[in-house]
């Protein structure tokens, strides 16, 4: 299954913390490609510095929830500690876009349900993927476009 999914990081080394990430998904998520890192300001939550944020898409035969689990993971194994939401954090892995899959349950709603109103996730997406959509939104080049105005 196609797979795309948002990293976060505005706590430590972002880089490394991002390019060890991105390492520990190829070891489950094939044929993949990855964005720039992208600097960004920090959307909603307290205040709190910077992010670097990135896209990595590929595909895997794990089922989501498996998947949401590999990505809890390597959140947990990278340092970070769940205390403000939408607060500062070494990494943050979100999944996206799983194939066409819609699915909304207290664990786990795919599409992300920010990601479609968010540049810092859409415009990594579009660097890599020009022609992708957002199922249940649309081409992610007229989000962004929307978003820009
Ligand atoms: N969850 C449900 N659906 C998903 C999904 N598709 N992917 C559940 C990942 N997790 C999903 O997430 C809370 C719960 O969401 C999880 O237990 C999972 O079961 P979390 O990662 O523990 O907490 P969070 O990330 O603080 O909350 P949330 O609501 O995911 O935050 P967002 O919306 O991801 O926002 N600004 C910039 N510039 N860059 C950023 O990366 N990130 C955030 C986090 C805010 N502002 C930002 C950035
Ligand atoms: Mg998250």
């Amino acid at each position: 299954m196609k797979v795309v999914i948002a990293l976060g990081s505005n706590l430590g080394d972002s880089t490394s913390i991002l390019n060890q990430a991105i390492t520990a998904l190829s070891e489950f998520i094939t044929n993949s490609r990855t964005s720039s890192f992208h600097t960004t300001a920090p959307v909603g939550g307290p205040e709190q510095p910077d992010y670097l944020n990135a896209i990595f898409v590929g595909e895997t035969k794990l089922p989501p929830l498996e998947l949401l689990k590999k990505l809890q993971g390597l959140e947990a194994g990278a340092g970070r500690v769940r205390e403000v939401r939408w607060g500062a954090r070494t990494l943050d892995l979100d999944l996206i876009a799983y194939g066409e899959l819609q699915l909304e349950s207290d664990e786990l709603t795919i599409p992300h349900p920010r990601a479609h109103e968010r540049a810092f996730v859409l415009a990594p997406w579009h660097e890599i993927d020009p022609e992708g959509e957002l199922v249940g939104y649309g081409p992610i080049a007229d989000l962004l476009a929307a978003l820009e105005v």
